[in-house]
């Protein structure tokens, strides 16, 4: 009898064996010096016990003491990468992150949607920790319009949030409205992550969860002038693998929250710029 030609998870069919881990897929952009995107994806899903699956959206020039720039990779480039992956393996919860362009966002939105891919996290990445856009023109519309509604979650940061809700984010009660707006807008639940509350050194970091029924404020110690490069990546990553071991969207938040807030403790430096997040920290 022949095997089913069918996209699906290789190794996990009768008689088969069954060490083939739970799988995960993310659409993001490359850093080369590995802090952030693409590769501190690939090495949260590694950490996690879960196996990382990479399409690349846009590449940049950068190191850890900034961004040159980036060249989006054309639609069609992003289009055949997914297609390719896809006519074979059905990942078990996908991510995106550093998209580039307005156009990726569109070739992403049309293939989860025509073949109804969840759960999907959304990393509504713009610019960088040091301000350099990573996003082209109209791609806030694009996210906001097209992606944020597949999204069973979207982990902006307050700069994020503000773009996609059209107003500013200064305290708790302004990330309470936007979680509110955010899921009004189609949005299946929202992490904001990033606030500063407090001043001085009692001041903390408040990161809010709103899955449309209730809200949970996740505080750690704020550190103060320290840019740690790729804490965006690495908690959308951590989510994103638990999401794929079959955990709820709750259970999932938490335990990206943990894994980031250790691996923010404990960087690696490549280089003589930012540290980097080590999601290998807490595993
Ligand atoms: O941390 C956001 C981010 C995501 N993706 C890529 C990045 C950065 C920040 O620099 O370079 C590729």
């Amino acid at each position: 009898m022949s095997t089913s030609p069918e996209p699906g998870r290789a190794g996990r069919g009768p008689g088969m064996p069954e060490e083939v881990p739970s799988l995960a897929l993310s659409v993001a952009g490359l850093d080369p010096c590995g802090g952030a995107g693409m590769i501190a994806d690939m090495r949260t899903f590694d950490a996690c016990g879960v196996y990382p699956m990479a399409v690349v959206a846009t590449v940049t020039y950068q190191s850890t003491r900034g961004l040159e720039g980036r060249f989006d990779l054309p639609p069609e480039a992003l289009r055949r990468q997914l297609e390719a992956v896809l006519s074979d393996v059905t990942p078990d919860a996908v991510k995106t992150g550093a998209l580039g362009s307005a156009a990726a966002v569109d070739e992403i939105a049309a293939i989860m949607r025509n073949r109804r891919l969840a759960p999907l996290v959304v990393d509504p990445v713009v610019q960088s920790g040091r301000g350099e856009p990573l996003m082209g023109e109209g791609g806030v519309e694009a996210l906001t319009e097209r992606l944020l509604p597949l999204a069973a979650l979207v982990t902006p940061n307050t700069h994020e949030v503000s773009l996609l809700c059209g107003f500013e984010v200064f305290d708790i009660e302004d990330m309470k409205a936007a979680a509110l707006k955010l899921v009004e807008m189609g949005a299946g639940a929202v992490l904001i992550t990033g606030m500063k509350v407090g001043e001085g050194a009692g001041s903390e970091a408040a990161d809010m969860f709103f899955d449309g029924s209730g809200f949970e404020v996740f505080t750690c110690p704020w550190i103060e002038d320290v840019n740690v490069h790729g804490t965006g990546c690495v908690l959308s990553a951590a989510i994103t693998a638990s999401l794929a071991k079959g955990n709820d969207l709750k259970s999932a938040v938490a335990a990206g929250w943990e894994l980031v807030t250790v691996a923010m403790k404990n960087v690696v430096r490549p280089g003589t710029g930012d540290p980097c997040a080590n999601p290998f920290a807490a595993t």
